[in-house]
């Protein structure tokens, strides 16, 4: 339902709430439609609140009775919850309510997924499973009685006892209503142990649908392999006596850290070289680190509020990149970072979404599980290891468990272990997390008498949240060259303080070549006329080495776009060279042609004044991979026989970047051949990541047809691969193509768009689809919305989310932004229309 004036909430108006929980018993008396929850709840004043209202949340419940200390009460119910009239002393309220899980198509609380039950609680659904003071600063013990079918059950925490249609678990850690997690159904379980280095033997188990139980064991490695990396780098054990893992098929995100009981899409975890990429590999592997390393960061220390969302989220992403990277490769898993950011966090950065890695004020904090809170949150956190160095972030990190063990924080108390632990005073740092956008570093430079300088100059626009934004910290990690290529200066930290710096480094023999901002050591727009072929041929650091090539690239294209320019011989010929150089990492060399995208074209034109044209860009792209096909044509059959992988498949990094690379090759081959190795190749292909690269090639070469129909014929029954063959087919489009190509997969008979996966790999793919979304003709809009405005009643939150495709929307022509504005008010004029689709629309039309 529509609410008429949406509240705002803010950081400023944070209350303790009036009361303690001592301990939680829940009994779950489990049926599709009518489900009974029985809550009996110890409470107690809480001597730091001041306002002492006893509110309960509770959304869609059927209350069917409430008592204090045995006493029957009538509380006073509204839309979001109960108030009653409690003792000032400790009592115990009992409440039964009654939940329909078959009606629930939003995926929060309780609901059923192909017969399952499963819960989402994260962030508010705990609401919709019983009357409880939602919200993560009360933390409590739970104990959970599950009455239910014939099959698996499974809450938090350690098993107590069980029998036949019945389970008892009990979670001795307190926790916040956002953990608790319940499943039941017909599962089965791969089993394993770990045993932890405090010597804790850890039952664990993946639970999935029968059927599935060939796709668990790359995801029970990764798991363990995360429990000892935990161990080793952060010093953090498990500490319960299971961990379960569930994998779903309907879930409107990657995964969750319910305490004990990690609840996954099945995307994000099962896994198969048949059925899955070396992509998918390496972000189940990441997916199932990250939520392992919530145990501890999220669980164990919570957050006080939402607005505090990027103390666990920031913090868990970064301790997921570190992870791997370690077990990868470093320079590319940074590499991939920053593709990411860029092509994520900086338009949410630059447009009407813009908020600060901590949010001041939300109407639904579903709407800010961004990437500026995770992705731009993990790169804060990298800057403050950059600025105190890894061994005093690892004694600051030490203090964070040591201090905050068992307690719900805030980013002030983060911030206060750096600064008691390093002596630091982190006040100007703190602007990360209070000033949104991405700041702009210009650098211009000098040489005289043997002494180089350089002048640094930092800005940052100002956006609806930070009207007056004020200088940050920016640790500029910075190299300078000789002229002959050697280093004249190893890496050196500058720290950016000011608006406008210079730094001096005497001594130089010759004018050097600076390479600046190694490693992307901060999440800005660095503005430099620097010589990118110099550093592309000669920068011993491997991002920027990268980053001279997408320097590169970028000029290169934006000359086409806006003068009709031939590709750039620069750029062609550099990375001809480094694709054919086999002492680099193939994976690397695969990154090395990955052209700026064509949204990020699009974001840099406008930044420099042009209206973007998509088909323009779109052409311009094309032009130049074309001219790099013809220029290395006749080396391409055997560079693309050279990296082939010939040992049995393995989802590593070593396989996966040879595959990277040879895929990359067969596009280019492609052009040359009209598809015939990739014919073959789909034809020989043993595994997922092959066989989807040479697919994606024959449909380029306009010969995709009797792949497609072989493909669905063979995995029609794999719902995983499945949404691969919506979505390749979307995103291979041309741009005239991509919205009735999209259209006519929603009317294929397998398109269920209740299903978060299947709407996403066919309508997101149309969304990330650059040329295609903004096809002349408006369909790409058109299309979208009337999907959004359909799926908005049945799943608020996977709509409010696809929203954002449209925040860029002030980027283009004239007539292209009345099309946009044009759906964006048919959205909003929708009868009824969502909460969190409401927010999201109203932020993108205000700005
Ligand atoms: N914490 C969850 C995200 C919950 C999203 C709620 N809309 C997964 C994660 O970040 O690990
Ligand atoms: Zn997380």
């Amino acid at each position: 339902m529509r609410d008429a004036s949406p509240q705002t909430i803010f950081l400023a108006d944070y209350n303790p709430f009036g009361f303690r929980i001592e301990e939680v018993h829940l009994t779950f008396d489990l049926a599709p439609s009518a489900t009974r929850v029985t809550s009996r709840i110890r409470f107690a004043p809480n001597a730091q609140a001041t306002d002492k209202t006893f509110f309960l949340h509770g959304e869609n419940l059927s209350l069917i009775s409430a008592k204090i200390d045995g006493e029957a009460v009538t509380p006073t119910l509204t839309s979001e919850g109960l108030t009653c009239d409690v003792p000032s002393i400790p009592f115990t309220w009992e409440c039964e309510v009654q939940i329909d899980p078959e009606a629930n198509t939003a995926l929060k609380g309780l609901y059923l997924s192909g017969g399952m039950y499963c819960t989402q609680c994260e962030a508010e659904g705990f609401r919709k499973i019983t009357y409880y003071p939602d919200r993560p600063d009360v933390m409590s013990t739970f104990t959970v009685r599950i009455n239910g079918p014939h099959g698996t059950l499974l809450s938090n925490g350690n098993p107590v006892a069980s029998g036949d249609g019945w389970a008892e678990w009990h979670d001795p850690w307190p926790k916040p209503a956002y953990l608790f997690a319940l499943v039941a159904g017909e599962l089965v379980a791969h089993r394993d142990t770990f045993t932890t280095n405090e010597g804790r033997k850890v039952d664990l188990a993946l639970y999935v649908r029968p059927g599935d139980e060939g796709k668990c064991a790359f995801g029970m490695q990764a798991l363990k392999d995360s429990m000892i990396w935990d161990e080793k780098v952060y010093g953090r054990a498990y500490d319960l006596d299971v961990f379960n893992i569930v994998a779903v098929d309907d879930f409107n995100m990657g995964a969750m850290e319910n305490k004990g009981l990690n609840i996954f899409n099945a995307s994000a975890v099962l896994a198969s070289p048949e059925t899955s990429t070396d992509m998918n590999f390496e972000r189940i592997e990441a997916i199932i680190a990250h939520e392992y390393f919530h145990n501890w960061t999220g669980n164990r220390i919570t957050c006080r509020d939402w607005f505090q969302l990027c103390l666990k989220e920031g913090l868990t992403v970064f301790r997921d990149s570190q992870f791997t990277a370690d077990m990868r490769s470093a320079p590319v898993k940074r590499i991939s970072d920053v593709i990411d950011l860029r092509a994520r966090q900086f338009p949410e950065d630059q447009g009407p979404l813009s908020h600060p890695v901590r949010p001041e004020s939300f109407q639904e904090i579903n709407n800010f599980y961004t990437a500026t809170v995770y992705e731009k949150g993990a790169e804060v956190i990298r800057m403050l290891q950059t600025l105190v160095g890894a061994d005093a972030y690892s004694k600051a990190v030490d203090l964070y468990f040591d201090r905050h063990d068992g307690q719900a924080c805030t980013i002030e108390d983060w911030l206060r272990v750096f600064e008691d632990s390093t002596g630091r005073d982190l006040t100007q740092f703190k602007r990360w997390y209070s000033q949104a956008g991405t700041p702009t570093v210009s650098v211009t430079d000098g040489f005289a008498d043997g002494t180089y300088t350089l002048t640094v100059t930092q800005s940052l626009p100002p956006s609806a949240t930070t009207s007056d934004p004020k200088p940050q910290v920016i640790p500029l990690a910075v190299g300078l060259l000789a002229p002959d290529g050697t280093e004249a200066m190893g890496t050196q930290i500058l720290e950016l303080t000011d608006a406008s710096q210079t730094f001096t480094f005497p001594g130089m023999a010759a004018k050097p070549v600076p390479s600046i901002l190694r490693g992307f050591s901060a999440p800005v727009v660095l503005d430099h006329a620097a010589d990118h072929g110099f550093l592309l041929a000669h920068d011993t650091d491997p991002f920027n080495r990268w980053e001279a090539a997408q320097n590169l690239a970028r000029a290169s294209l934006i000359s086409t776009i806006t003068k009709g320019t031939a590709p750039d011989e620069a750029w062609l010929s550099g990375i001809a060279k480094l694709l054919a150089d086999d002492t680099l990492d193939p994976a690397y060399r695969s990154l090395m042609l990955d052209l700026p995208s064509q949204s990020a074209l699009a974001a840099e034109l406008h930044r420099t004044g042009h209206t973007p044209d998509p088909d323009a860009i779109w052409d311009a792209g094309h032009a130049l991979k074309y001219a790099l096909s013809d220029l290395m044509a006749d080396d391409l059959p055997a560079l693309y026989a050279a990296n082939q992988v010939q040992e049995a498949y393995a989802p590593d990094a070593a396989q996966s970047g040879m595959r990277a690379l040879g895929s990359t090759l067969l596009t280019l081959l492609t052009r040359q051949d009209g598809g015939d190795q990739a014919q073959a190749q789909y034809d020989n292909a043993d595994n997922m990541t092959l066989q989807l690269s040479a697919l994606a090639n024959l449909i380029r070469a306009g010969r995709g047809d009797a792949a497609l129909s072989q493909f669905e014929a063979q995995w029609k029954d794999d719902r995983l691969v499945m949404d691969k063959w919506f979505g390749l087919q979307v995103s291979t489009a041309d741009p005239d193509d991509a919205a009735d190509t999209a259209k006519a997969l929603t009317k294929h008979k397998a398109f269920n768009w209740k299903n978060p996966n299947r709407f996403r790999a066919t309508l997101g793919a149309l969304a990330g689809h650059h040329a295609g979304f903004h096809a002349k003709d408006g369909s790409g809009y058109a299309l979208l919305a009337d999907w959004l405005i359909t799926l908005d009643p049945v799943n608020p939150q996977t709509t409010a989310r696809m929203c954002a495709a449209f925040q860029t929307w002030r980027r283009y022509d004239g007539i292209r932004q009345s099309m946009i504005q044009k759906e964006l008010e048919r959205i909003a004029n929708t009868p009824g229309l969502s909460r969190d689709t409401t927010e999201m629309i109203t932020r993108i039309r205000e700005a």
